[in-house]
């Protein structure tokens, strides 16, 4: 169990024991618990044998250790199985919906002793909601929008979660005697911002045997963190993971596992039109091959190259197969020489200690070099942050001198001196012009104020490209993945105005916000708006996450030249101040 799963727990146990009527003394210890095992840096699995070390932590005594010690040694919390086996599972389900808290699942619970989102939804339907104490009409229409919002988004995870979970599966099987290549397949494959279901193709002789088969599979079902097997059968075995993730694993013949890959990479509009093809050139094309039509042998089916190729198709990348416009593109041999990682020459948002970062300047200048940049900026907060102890003119001026202090000192990495500044609801910066123009480069965000209407938000965000001093946009649509959706404004004004002004967007690569997201991308692109891929990062191991970012340029079909930070360092600095050819 690692801190995320252990700290998923107690939130859970927080909320039943708050939605059982608890007292909220002991309903805080579990929160409060959880909170703190998600900030430690250590994994309370390597610290078990130490118990001292656990209660060193703030908010974990003695009553969280011995709970902590039961979760490690049977694999569950007792309390947190007591009450689910009280109020059933699909109680955790109805937390998951927006605005809808423990206090009213209980009220919920106590008048109707209904406990799952089909059945809530029916009652808000009956307008026996609005009978409930301190609630109306108003909030029972609220509570259907966030059921429906909570439709749309549930079983589906952030691309970092299904990547670890991958990862994992591949692992565990990549040592199996007989078992020669494990790939992920479907959504995660095509690198989309969530994914749905894990499809993991595996290949070797082992998949060729029925004896070898069935061991393979024996072996698969003992991974851990494996809730339940949904389906075993002689080419498949699927079941679901803690924390609900579905996993379908397929076992193929070498001869056709190109086109299982193809197959299962998707998508399924990308096939649909794909298979049109191949039955106009003669061909059928099936998760085990493409054949000809009129005496059924197979042409191809090895590798996916063959099969593009065959259908007289350059490569297509998955991350461009979602038939919009890429087929085409591969029969004219038009298709864009994509964006890759290499290309980036620094990452130019993150923050550090003196706001809500976890490293220093010096620590995030030492891992942005070991990941090969030529150039870097530190981009702390702004005051209107308060809760991230954001930077006023004054603090901002003294940042900007130590930023210069460490780019003295610090050989082989450029650092620019940089902010990420609020945009206030009214659209002007949260720091003076006079500070700002003394920056390299100016991030400015929107962190508040989400709910303005359309109107105000464009002119909000026009008002901010107007200042001279913004270089980019950060995470321009504000959404945080399955959780929030991106606030309302007029994306055409707001991208017609940023290239005028030679203003950037963000691509940000936080695996919850990849903000631009791939549509938008696209759609700045053709309005030649330049991009600038950043991480975000509040600690030295978020460097990394840039690999989401540039999956979702891939996705939107951007070249180097779409994005700001290939540039090198002097072209860079430029490019921040507007001038780009
Ligand atoms: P997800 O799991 O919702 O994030 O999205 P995908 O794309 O992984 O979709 P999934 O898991 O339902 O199916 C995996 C791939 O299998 C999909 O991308 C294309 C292929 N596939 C599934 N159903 C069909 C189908 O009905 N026709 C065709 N041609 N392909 C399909
Ligand atoms: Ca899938
Ligand atoms: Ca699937
Ligand atoms: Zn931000």
């Amino acid at each position: 169990m690692d801190n995320k799963a252990i700290a998923g727990i107690l939130y859970e146990t927080a909320d039943l024991l708050e939605i059982d009527g608890q007292d909220s003394f002991r309903i805080r210890s579990y929160r409060n618990a959880a909170q703190a095992i998600e900030a430690v840096p250590q994994q309370i699995a390597d610290l078990m044998g130490e118990p001292k070390a656990i209660l060193k932590i703030p908010g974990i005594g003695k009553g969280m250790l011995m709970n902590l010690q039961e979760m490690f040694k049977d694999g569950r919390l007792s309390l947190h199985a007591e009450l689910l086996k009280k109020y059933r599972p699909s109680m955790l389900d109805l937390l998951k919906i927006q605005g809808l808290g423990p206090k009213t699942i209980a009220l919920i619970w106590s008048a109707y002793q209904v406990c799952d989102v089909e059945g809530v939804e029916k009652l808000a339907r009956e307008g026996k909601i609005r009978e409930l104490p301190r609630m109306g009409e108003k909030q029972e229409q609220k509570l259907l929008k966030a059921i429906e919002d909570y439709r749309r988004i549930a079983g589906r995870f952030l691309l970092d979660v299904a990547e670890r979970e991958a990862d994992k599966i591949q692992a565990h099987l990549r040592n199996f005697p007989g078992v020669e290549k494990i790939t992920p397949a479907g959504s995660l494959r095509r690198g989309r911002d969530t994914v749905g279901d894990l499809d993991i193709l595996v290949t070797g002789a082992a998949c060729c045997d029925d004896s070898e088969r069935e061991k393979l599979i024996d072996h698969i079902i003992r991974l851990p963190g494996l809730m339940e097997i949904i389906a075993r059968g002689e080419n498949k075995v699927s079941f679901r993971l803690r924390g609900g993730m579905q996993v379908d694993v397929r076992f193929l013949a070498p001869e056709s596992f190109g086109a299982a890959m193809q197959y299962f990479t998707g998508s399924k509009a990308h096939n649909v039109a794909l298979r049109q093809r191949a039955l106009k050139m003669g061909y059928t094309l099936s998760e085990y091959s493409l054949a000809r039509l009129d005496n059924e042998k197979a042409v191809a089916g090895n590798t996916e190259e063959e099969i593009y190729a065959t259908l007289k198709l350059d490569y297509i990348p998955p991350e461009l197969r979602e038939n919009l416009g890429e087929i085409d593109a591969a029969s004219n041999h038009r298709l864009p020489v994509l964006i890759s990682q290499s290309d980036l020459q620094g990452d130019v948002h993150m923050h550090t200690v003196e706001t809500d970062g976890r490293n220093t300047i010096e620590e995030m200048a030492a891992a942005a070099q070991a990941r090969g940049y030529q150039y870097m900026a530190i981009t702390d907060h702004s005051r209107n942050l308060a809760f991230a102890n954001g930077l006023d003119d004054t603090r901002a001026v003294e940042h900007i001198r130590k930023i210069r202090a460490a780019n003295e000192n610090i050989k082989g990495i450029r650092i620019f001196a940089g902010i990420e500044v609020d945009i206030l609801a009214d659209g002007t910066l949260d720091l003076s012009d006079s500070v700002l123009e003394q920056m390299d480069l100016v991030i400015a965000s929107v962190h508040s104020h989400f709910n303005q209407s359309p109107a105000e938000m464009t002119d909000r965000l026009l008002k901010a490209i107007e200042n001279r001093n913004t270089s980019l946009i950060g995470h321009p649509t504000g959404r945080i993945l399955l959780r929030r959706d991106s606030y309302q404004f007029d994306v055409d004004a707001v991208l017609k105005a940023a290239s005028q002004r030679k203003v950037a967007m963000e691509l940000n690569s936080y695996p919850d916000r990849l903000d631009l997201c791939d549509r938008l991308l696209r759609l700045a692109r053709q309005r030649g708006v330049k991009i600038v891929i950043n991480t975000d990062s509040h600690h030295t191991s978020h460097l990394e996450k840039i690999r989401y970012g540039v999956l979702q340029a891939r996705r939107a079909w951007l070249t180097s030249d779409d994005v700001l930070n290939t540039l090198p360092a002097q072209k860079f600095a430029k490019a921040m101040k507007h001038e780009w050819n």
